[in-house]
């Protein structure tokens, strides 16, 4: 790709042409593609962040590997370390970012196609966003079941077992679980029946990942060619900047969000918004 050529759609590669692509009415059908880093301000560690991630804060849990605590067959044989973690990271502790509030402004207006989210802790809900404009790529804590015989299980006994850190087991004796979906199991089937829809959209917005877990990494490439791609995040990811239409910002989400919301005139509410969050 040849940088000298000037984008099609947009007027510029910047943050500015893109609100005034929105502006203009141009994009009816956003999608949002998203990660840990959305969610960093809110006080939720990111995964690979240095220092500050997740996988950084886990060596007091002794795991093999840090990866581990989402590893079905490691939650098998000691399901401790994930109900740790599941203790620090329940719904309810945490407000969303202003760059959840934004996504909601697209889902406020009828402009969101979807939010592909990978998140877990489920902060687009908590943002107002609807859940049927919502495709949980990783799964969630909304829901809980046994992971031998799938029975559903009691969300306010999984509470108090997560409260007091200790495994929750189903009439069966097998594990409980929230529906998070771990490395070795299939994603959920909301993330495939909704892939079509990357095809329809008119503009994408990537935020806060490090595009490094399959298939989720993959979604921008989806994104129809002449289709603008826009990547908010702390560092280059992915192949985005690949093409014409696309605009590489690197930056905090917020920042990010809070220039274009500007610039779209939608900053004072977006704040009210969150106000009454
Ligand atoms: P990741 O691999 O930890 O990458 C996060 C990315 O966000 C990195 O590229 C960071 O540079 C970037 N980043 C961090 N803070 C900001 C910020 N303020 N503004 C902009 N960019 C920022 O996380 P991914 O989501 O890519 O990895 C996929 C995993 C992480 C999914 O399976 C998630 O379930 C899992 N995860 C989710 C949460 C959550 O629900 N909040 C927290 C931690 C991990």
């Amino acid at each position: 790709f040849d940088p000298s050529i000037p984008p099609a759609k947009l007027s510029r590669r910047d943050l500015r042409a893109v609100a005034e692509l929105i502006k203009s009415g141009a994009c009816k059908n956003v999608v949002f593609m998203v990660g840990a880093g959305i969610s960093t301000a809110a006080g939720i560690p990111d995964f690979r962040s240095p220092e500050t991630g997740l996988y950084s804060n886990l060596a007091r849990l002794e795991l093999p590997r840090p990866e581990a605590v989402f590893d079905i067959s490691y939650f098998r044989e000691d399901p401790r370390a994930f109900y740790a973690l599941a203790q620090e990271l329940w719904p309810g502790k945490f407000k969303p970012t202003m760059t959840h509030v934004f996504m909601r402004m697209f889902a406020d207006r009828g402009l969101l196609l979807r939010c592909f989210t990978q998140n877990i802790d489920t902060l687009e809900l908590a943002a107002g966003i609807p859940r049927d404009k919502i495709v949980f790529a990783h799964g969630s804590f909304a829901g809980q079941h046994c992971i031998d015989c799938m029975e559903e299980f009691d969300r306010k006994t999984l509470e108090e077992h997560v409260r007091s850190g200790t495994p929750a087991f189903c009439a069966c004796g097998g594990l409980v679980k929230p529906d998070i979906t771990f490395f070795g199991e299939a994603l959920p089937p909301e993330f495939h029946g909704s892939l079509h829809l990357l095809e329809e959209a008119d503009l994408a917005i990537v935020m806060g990942s490090s595009l490094s877990v399959y298939p989720f990494a993959a979604l921008p490439q989806r994104i129809e060619e002449g289709v603008p791609r826009l990547l908010m995040n702390m560092e280059k990811v992915g192949e985005i900047g690949s093409r014409r239409d696309d605009v590489a910002w690197i930056g905090e989400c917020d920042d990010g969000v809070r220039e274009l919301a500007e610039q779209l005139g939608w900053w004072e509410e977006m704040e009210g918004i969150w106000k009454g969050l």
